[in-house]
């Protein structure tokens, strides 16, 4: 069949809107409507040619969702008309680190997808003749895709897409950072570092478990009204604070936070979060994905005397599992992402999405097929 994308077909280059040829699902695959897309830091991190795995010609994109319109052989777990979140994390059940209960990474098409391909080891995407190369195993920049049975979240039918597909990846992290990673508790101090499109759902996420006090850190000022209202007790602008940024926030929080979030992806604000931890039992939890080959640092000290460094990929969120139960904390009214939704593109006007992002001026752009 045809399905219009956005294709990357070089790095540096503006994605360009084409038809090109989709091939059905396989045994364990699924053909996909996706019906509405977010734009990522990632996306465009492999855009940008900084991306050392990135690979083109591709179709970029990871924070979709949208329709089944058929199922390959062998697949049980889902129909034509169900709701899906594309998982760029998949959940298969059965591998070694799903059976671990200790961490969200499964294995079970981890090489495959990390070369653009689909786990028998082709694409499914082809333009003039030559494959287009998947996407973490999403690619939402396309209207139609395939994607492996266990890298779909079913979700439920009453759920608008163009809100929804945003749990795909930065709700899901955010939140996921706080409740899954860190296990954050009621009445718990907390630092956020970054409030953009998840710094915010962190913050989301720690007043829904009733942290004590939310303090928010963002170079950008304009950031600080939106974030009251999604929680935050106490802005910080290290730009406007006299002397060092460490000392003035571990005075604030009465010794140091309980949990740190870097939401930045900046190596010297990783470094800043771990050291702002209380001593003896504080937690930062790096969020941010840093540039290819850059480094963190601290004094041993900082770890001897008790604080923890932990990452948190998709934040520790088990995808089939748990992204059906925040879709329903968003229809119950317990988050809000409506208001983090700041533009809504259709397909023609994609690339307008990232120059948005780097401008700072929106939180997150959807595209809506
Ligand atoms: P964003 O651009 O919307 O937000 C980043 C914010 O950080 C901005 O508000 C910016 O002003 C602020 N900032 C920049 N430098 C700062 C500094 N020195 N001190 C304080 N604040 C500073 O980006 P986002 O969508 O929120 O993504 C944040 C990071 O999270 C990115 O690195 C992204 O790649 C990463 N991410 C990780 C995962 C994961 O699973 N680990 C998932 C999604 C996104
Ligand atoms: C999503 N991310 C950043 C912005 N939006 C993001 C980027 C990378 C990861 C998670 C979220 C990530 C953390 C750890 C890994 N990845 C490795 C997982 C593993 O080895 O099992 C990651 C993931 C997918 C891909 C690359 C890196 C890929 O499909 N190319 C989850
Ligand atoms: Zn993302």
């Amino acid at each position: 069949m045809k399905t219009r994308a956005a294709v990357a077909f070089a790095a540096r280059k503006p994605l360009e809107i084409v038809e090109i040829d989709l091939d059905g699902p396989k045994a364990g695959e699924v053909l996909v409507e996706i019906r509405a897309t977010g734009i990522c830091h990632t996306d465009y991190f492999t855009l940008s040619g900084a991306d050392p795995e990135g690979l083109f010609p591709c179709v970029l994109g990871h924070e979709g969702a949208g329709i089944v319109v058929d199922v390959g052989a062998g697949v049980t777990s889902l129909k034509k008309g169900d709701h899906v979140i594309p998982l760029y994390t998949p959940e298969c059940r059965q591998c070694k680190s799903c059976l671990s209960r200790k961490t969200n990474l499964c294995t079970a098409i981890r090489a495959t997808q990390g070369k653009g391909l689909m786990p028998d080891g082709t694409s499914r995407f082809m333009c003039d003749g030559e494959p287009v190369l998947h996407y973490m195993g999403t690619s939402t920049f396309s209207n139609f895709i395939v994607a492996p049975e266990i890298a779909l979240a079913k979700i439920r039918e009453d759920a608008p897409f163009d809100k929804v597909c945003y749990i795909g990846c930065g709700v899901t992290t955010g939140i996921g950072a706080v409740i899954w990673t860190a296990k954050a508790e009621v009445g718990c101090r907390a630092i956020v570092f970054g409030l953009g499109g998840i710094g915010l759902n962190v913050i989301q996420g720690l007043r829904m478990i009733g942290a004590e006090q939310i303090v928010g850190v963002d170079i950008n000022p304009g950031r600080k009204a939106i974030a009251e209202k999604f929680g935050m007790t106490h802005f910080v602008n290290p730009k406007e604070v006299e002397g060092d940024l460490v000392p003035y926030l571990v005075d604030l929080t009465g010794g140091g936070a309980d949990y740190t979030f870097d939401a930045t992806g900046n190596v010297n604000v990783m470094r800043q979060a771990l050291e702002s931890c209380h001593r003896g039992w504080g937690q930062s939890i790096v969020i941010g994905v840093a540039p290819s080959g850059a480094e963190i640092s601290t004094r041993p000290f900082q770890l001897v005397t008790g604080r923890v460094w932990k990452g948190t990929a998709f934040g520790g969120a088990r995808g089939r599992t748990d992204v059906p139960r925040i879709v329903d904390w968003y229809m119950n009214g317990k988050i809000n992402i409506d208001d983090l939704i700041t533009h809504k593109l259709p397909l023609e006007r994609i690339n307008e999405g990232f120059d948005l992002m780097h401008a700072g001026t929106s939180i997150r752009s959807v595209v809506e097929f």
